[in-house]
């Protein structure tokens, strides 16, 4: 029997995605410094908040999933949707790090969804245009298209409509993040979270 679960071992270190999810941890800003070739935008982002940090994916990965964080519908008069966007890096193979930038402190984390093979490689928002005196969330959605073609979409606000898609990372795959984000106000105001979000691509 050892000659075959050497084999098996082989196996499972080089495709931890066979036996599901491996663990991933978060990258924290660690790979920060990781050089990128390209930047990727797109122009129906929210007027508040300000950018805020830099999270990469280590050398040699690029994101394959993303998870959102997102406030309910009705949980307040003051809704904010989406909150936050957390990308899982991979080579496939052993690193498995989280990459977040800065985050909203509404809502919670929902499901992940994973390019079938891939990395993701383009993005499109979801943004309620400005509401003036009535309640602003500011971006409720995203979507991703893989490499291969594959478009993503989780659950989330239900305000605002798509727009243009970014380009798409020409080489590589989207390797980072960094958020716009209007910071909490306080009780009396009207808060939106997240309100754009730029990508970069690695080779
Ligand atoms: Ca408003
Ligand atoms: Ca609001």
């Amino acid at each position: 029997m050892q000659a075959a679960s050497i084999p098996l071992l082989v196996i499972l270190a080089h495709f931890p995605f066979v036996l599901g999810k491996p663990e991933f941890r978060a990258a924290n800003g660690m790979f920060a410094n990781r050089n990128f070739y390209s930047t990727i935008e797109v122009s129906n982002g929210g007027p508040w908040g300000s950018w805020t940090w830099v999270d990469m994916c280590p050398e040699g990965s690029y994101a394959i999933g993303y998870s959102l964080k997102v406030e309910e519908t009705f949980s307040a008069n003051d809704e904010t949707s989406l909150n936050g966007i957390r990308l899982f890096c991979t080579n496939r193979t052993s690193s498995a790090f989280t990459i977040e930038s800065n985050i909203g402190e509404f809502g919670y984390w929902a499901r992940i969804s994973w390019c079938p093979t891939g990395f993701l490689s383009s993005f499109q928002l979801k943004v309620e245009s400005p509401q003036g005196i009535l309640d602003d969330t500011a971006v409720n959605n995203i979507r991703f298209r893989c490499s291969t073609g594959v478009v993503l979409e989780n659950p989330g606000g239900p305000y605002g409509e798509y727009a243009s898609w970014s380009d798409a990372c020409p080489r590589g795959g989207i390797c980072g993040l960094q958020t716009k984000q209007e910071p909490y106000r306080g009780l009396l105001w009207d808060d939106t979270a997240l309100n754009d979000v730029r990508f970069f691509c690695c080779e």
